[in-house]
């Protein structure tokens, strides 16, 4: 214990209110909204004094970010990085300034890891998989050929690379299932029915059907699914969907028959993060890998879960 401002004895107060840079990714996805959300919540109620910036999902934006906390003599740094790779060099700049990093919900694949001090996120391999071993059980006696359409994340994200990783390493077990068009909608509504437009008037073309989207978000599903409508297919139905994140709009339209499996991916890290900052900050140990936990919702778990869902 140590002795307080009022000279009493008593814990270790953490009087020196601490200074956060985080660098958000952007507002792409409803996924990412409540993730922000939780963020600037969790810094009120923690009184740690935020400084947030939003990077419109340009890597550019957001190494410039972490330029200007630097600049700022910020106590700790958080960021989700848009892509995995080109971080070393501003990563460097932030030791050198003896500035602790912290990353959340995505990675990066510098092979230096003392550039940060813990990274707390998912383990989106094991998503992936989740994905996978669902529609592996769905198609155990099915004959013949099963069609899957892709919708990626943002190339060269962790999420979007892993998220195949795990899907894939597991369907490899049914030759049936063939992942036959792959393409990013960058976690994006508008840009998930654009592609989804394109797969559909492709598969017409070539008088293929599609079996399957596995979806690596609900905002791309979400985009997806009003594309198949406009196009008269019964998302759920003619088309099998997996989606990834859990948000109550995908819970809704697993409720209403047009999703078939949802993944979770959990945006609300806010709390932990704070607690992690605190403790860095404090020159604390930390755990350099904290998973987030999160489930797997069939479809027939969508009518109950749909009123617990906080984001
Ligand atoms: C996953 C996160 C992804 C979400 C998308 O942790 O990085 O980014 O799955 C979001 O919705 O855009």
């Amino acid at each position: 214990s140590s002795t307080n401002a009022t000279g009493t004895e008593g814990a270790t107060q953490t009087d020196k209110k601490i200074t956060l840079g985080f660098a958000q990714v952007g507002a792409e996805s409803g996924w990412r909204t409540a993730n922000t959300k939780s963020i600037q919540d969790s810094a009120k109620a923690a009184g740690v004094d935020l400084k947030f910036s939003d990077a419109q999902q340009k890597q550019e934006n957001q190494i410039k970010a972490i330029r200007s906390f630097i600049a700022q003599k910020v106590d700790v740094i958080a960021f989700s990085p848009v892509v995995e790779s080109g971080w070393d060099t501003v990563l460097k700049e932030a030791k050198d300034a003896g500035i602790p990093v912290i990353l959340t919900d995505r990675a990066v694949d510098s092979s230096d890891t003392s550039l940060y001090k813990s990274f707390l996120g998912s383990d989106f391999v094991e998503e992936g998989r989740r994905a996978g071993k669902w529609l592996l059980d769905e198609m155990k006696d099915h004959q013949g050929p099963v069609n899957i359409v892709e919708l990626q994340g943002t190339t060269g994200s962790a999420p979007a690379i892993d998220r195949k990783k795990g899907f894939e390493e597991i369907i490899k077990n049914n030759p049936n299932l063939k992942i036959v068009k792959s393409q990013t909608g960058d976690f994006t509504r508008a840009k998930g029915k654009e592609v989804m437009e394109a797969f559909i008037k492709s598969a017409k073309a070539e008088n293929t059907k599609m079996d399957v989207l596995y979806a690596h978000n609900d905002d791309m599903a979400l985009g997806a699914i009003q594309a198949l409508e406009e196009a008269g297919i019964k998302p759920g139905k003619d088309i099998l969907i997996i989606s990834m994140d859990g948000i109550k709009d995908a819970f809704q339209a697993m409720k209403d028959g047009k999703i078939n499996l949802i993944v979770e991916c959990n945006p609300l890290m806010g709390p932990q993060l704070m607690q992690i900052a605190q403790d860095v900050v404090a020159g604390k140990d930390v755990q350099k890998r904290i998973l987030t936990n999160e489930g797997v919702f069939p479809q027939d778990t969508a009518e109950k879960e749909l009123p617990n869902r906080q984001y």
